[in-house]
């Protein structure tokens, strides 16, 4: 199965960046040429796992939940944004972020000694998509519009290991669903 470790800002801080969003989207060329991530499914990505035998499982969340005991619940903002590229546009977070990128550490340490095939190609950056470039569409506009955003703090206190099942459909634009397979407290 198909895995990832994520944290998930609580509904009052996604409904703050949706209006941001819903602004970006009246921006020109937003609805035609760029995907947006439902909001539904808005996360920061800790570790990617990929594809992982269930055999595993025991192992690993014996060991993720070890990696959440380790680090306390701290406090986050949905802050400001940016691009990878003019392919994915994200939005960021402020605050407590080095408890952030220390957990997202012991997460993906926790996996590889589970024997996870965990992806290290990309350095941890927390980022939340929110659109992905269908074709070619200048990011920039999004990413300046992003920029003067801030939410209200919130607390970071719960750490999910979450599936991702591919859409099987075949039909263009069809997003993976996520599915918690465990979620931790921080700090126990
Ligand atoms: P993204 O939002 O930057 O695309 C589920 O696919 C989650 O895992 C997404 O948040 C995605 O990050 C992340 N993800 C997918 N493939 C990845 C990879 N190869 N390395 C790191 N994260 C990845």
């Amino acid at each position: 199965m198909r895995l990832f470790v994520a944290l998930f800002p609580p509904p009052p801080a996604l409904a703050e960046l949706g209006a941001e969003v819903r602004r970006l989207r009246a921006l020109p060329d937003a609805g035609r040429r760029l995907r947006w991530s439902d909001p539904a499914t808005w996360h920061f990505t800790l570790a990617f796992l990929g594809e992982v035998d269930e055999a595993v499982l025991p192992d690993l969340t014996e060991r993720l939940a070890r990696a959440a005991r380790r680090h306390p619940a701290h406090e986050l903002r949905l802050a400001g944004g940016g691009r990878f590229g003019d392919r994915v546009l994200w939005a960021g977070a402020e605050g407590d972020v080095p408890v952030l990128r220390a957990l997202a550490r012991s997460a993906g340490a926790a996996a590889r000694r589970a024997g996870a095939p965990v992806d290290e190609s990309r350095a941890f950056h927390a980022h939340l998509t929110l659109a992905r470039a269908a074709g070619r569409v200048a990011l920039r506009p999004y990413a300046e519009a992003l920029a003067a955003f801030r939410g209200s703090p919130w607390a970071a206190e719960r750490l999910e290991l979450v599936r991702s099942r591919l859409p099987g459909s075949g039909v263009p634009g069809e997003r993976p669903r996520y599915e918690t397979v465990r979620a931790w407290d921080l700090g126990g």
